[in-house]
């Protein structure tokens, strides 16, 4: 592996995920030189990282892929309808082979700064290995769900057993036969890994802060028809996507949960269950995300469906969720709730017994302390924000982003930040992004980005800034639009609340990918206002 670093290019890109990889494609057929550095030693970004058991995606592998190559989308070899992490991973390195990326990309490199020279008009971007290059753009393209998070309680370190965390597993296979294994966290990698490592593990004990709602992904091998039909149809179901609300095309509903009978909503959402499809379930009725009342009636049927599946009563209750349906990131699962019904699976309800520490043996709660030979940490992330913070980012005058940032990130679309000059974000907070199959919102943004930088080499300027008008507009204009939702009524990573002393505020665009696509081509098509040229 030769590490080519060059000391100028026209830019710079930040991770080797599914942004970064499909951006260096379009920078090249754009005649622009360009660079990826990249932490890992392989391409796939989130789902290089997250390799823990049972890891899938929650978007079905015919719509979670790229849109831009026919001949890739007429020719890859889908398997399953959620792929797993391995089948991702392996679509990731297919890409990188085909489009010939690896020989940009520097892998085993974490980017630690990029300082904005006004003289220059370019960044200076430097690494951990302190490579240094120029670049004349910044493109972050560093994912929302990538800066780990460990839980915020004392010991981790003197645990004398083994520690996994689920979003930095080794890549070797790990046993659980024979062990007494502890894990913390039922998000979306809890709720994935819980089943599959309760198969072997003599004993698995969960420990659970906030319960979530999760639904069976029905998951399956993909039939040879169902390839075909999509294959004809694949423009047709593109252009679906981009005008969709998630970026997942679905039966937009038309009636509210309270107009409607008891068994009309009870049968609307057993099919919605059956399905094994999330964005079918929070489609069900016009009102599920914005009344209460409305999310109400959903809760309730959900809960009947734990409480059918989990034999212990008080278990049961203990994994029904709180909050409003949808606030928290829905999971798809595969025999989650039945897990519990294992007799060496045990729930802890931290609401009940908080965690204290982790000590030499285990895991001590309020009530006691639980012993274990490995502990797994399925603790989330610093969302959104995090990877972006963690680099030293420096605009004009030396202005910091993390400072920038520090009551809430501000951005113009969830693109550009005003004081960065030429720095674009993929899929940044103030974007749809999380709120959408990940890969259209990267197709999009990348797409808009290079039309930005095209257009500057066009007109032959400089620099690209959001101004601090416009970005205050977006702010207050994505802000207005989730306090019109129940979002802001659960503590979840969306408001930044799993991160002690994060700011609270809604960091996703929740209007949906249809019109947020809109908002960005009319930006466009009226010369980019919005934003300020030198
Ligand atoms: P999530 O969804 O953020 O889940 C993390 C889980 O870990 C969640 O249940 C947290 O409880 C729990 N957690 C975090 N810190 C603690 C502490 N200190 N004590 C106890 N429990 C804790 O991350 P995932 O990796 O599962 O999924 C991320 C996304 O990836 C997912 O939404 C999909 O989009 C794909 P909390 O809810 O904060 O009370």
């Amino acid at each position: 592996e030769t590490r080519n670093v060059p000391p100028t290019v026209d830019v710079v890109i930040v991770g080797a995920g599914f942004s970064g990889m499909y951006l260096l494609h379009k920078m090249r057929q754009q005649g622009l030189t360009a660079v990826v550095f990249e932490a890992g030693t392989g391409v796939g970004g989130t789902w290089y990282w997250n390799r823990y058991p049972g890891a899938r995606v929650d978007v079905e592998s015919l719509a979670y892929s790229y849109s831009f190559s026919e001949d890739l989308e007429q020719e890859y070899p889908w398997e399953e309808r959620y792929p797993t992490q391995p089948e991702i991973l392996k679509y990731a390195n297919h890409v990188a082979d085909r489009f010939d990326l690896r020989k940009d990309i520097v892998f085993r490199t974490r980017v630690s700064s990029a300082t904005w020279s006004e003289e220059e008009n370019s960044w200076a971007v430097r690494t951990e290995h302190e490579d240094s290059v120029t670049a004349r753009f910044l493109v972050m393209a560093t994912g929302c769900l990538s800066a780990p998070k460990l839980p915020e309680i004392p010991g981790i370190e003197t645990f004398k057993g083994t520690s996994y965390q689920t979003s930095r597993w080794p890549h070797e296979q790990i046993e659980f036969t024979g062990k007494r294994v502890g894990i913390i966290g039922t998000g979306s990698s809890g709720v994935q890994s819980i089943p599959v490592i309760a198969e072997t593990a003599d004993d698995l004990t969960v420990f659970q802060r906030t319960p979530s709602y999760s639904l069976p992904a029905r998951n399956r091998r993909l039939r040879e028809d169902e390839i075909a039909a999509m294959r004809a149809t694949y423009r047709d179901y593109r252009q679906a996507q981009k005008e969709s609300g998630a970026g997942v095309p679905v039966v937009v509903p038309t009636k509210s949960a309270l107009e409607v009978t008891e068994e009309e909503r009870n049968a609307a959402f057993e099919e919605a269950w059956e399905s094994g499809s999330l964005v079918n379930l929070l489609s069900t009725f016009t009102d599920f995300a914005t009344n209460q009342a409305a999310n109400d009636t959903a809760k309730a049927w959900i809960h009947g469906k734990i409480h059918d599946i989990v034999k212990d009563p008080q278990v049961a209750d203990d994994l029904c969720p709180d909050y409003p349906v949808g606030t928290k990131r829905p999971c798809l699962d595969t025999n989650y709730f039945e897990t519990f019904n294992l007799p060496n699976v045990h729930l802890v309800n931290l609401h009940r017994t908080p965690l204290v520490e982790v000590t030499e043996k285990g895991i001590r709660t309020s009530d006691q302390e639980y012993e274990f030979d490995v502990i797994v940490y399925a603790t989330g992330f610093d969302a959104m924000t995090g990877a972006l913070t963690n680099v030293d980012i420096r605009g004009r005058d030396g202005l910091s982003l993390k400072e920038t940032w520090s009551a809430g990130p501000r951005t113009y679309l969830g693109i550009g930040s005003a004081g960065f000059p030429n720095l674009f974000m993929i899929t940044g907070p103030g974007s749809p992004s999380v709120l959408s199959n990940m890969i259209v919102s990267i197709e999009q943004h990348v797409d808009w980005v290079a039309d930005a930088i095209a257009h500057l080499e066009q007109q032959g300027l400089r620099t690209i800034e959001a101004t601090p008008a416009a970005q205050d507009e977006w702010v207050d204009h994505v802000n207005l639009l989730a306090s019109y939702t129940l979002y802001p009524r659960a503590n979840s990573w969306y408001m930044g609340a799993n991160v002690p002393g994060k700011t609270r505020v809604f960091m996703p665009y929740c209007g949906g990918v249809g019109e947020y696509r809109k908002k960005c081509d009319d930006v466009a098509a009226q010369g980019y206002v919005g934003f300020s040229f030198a």
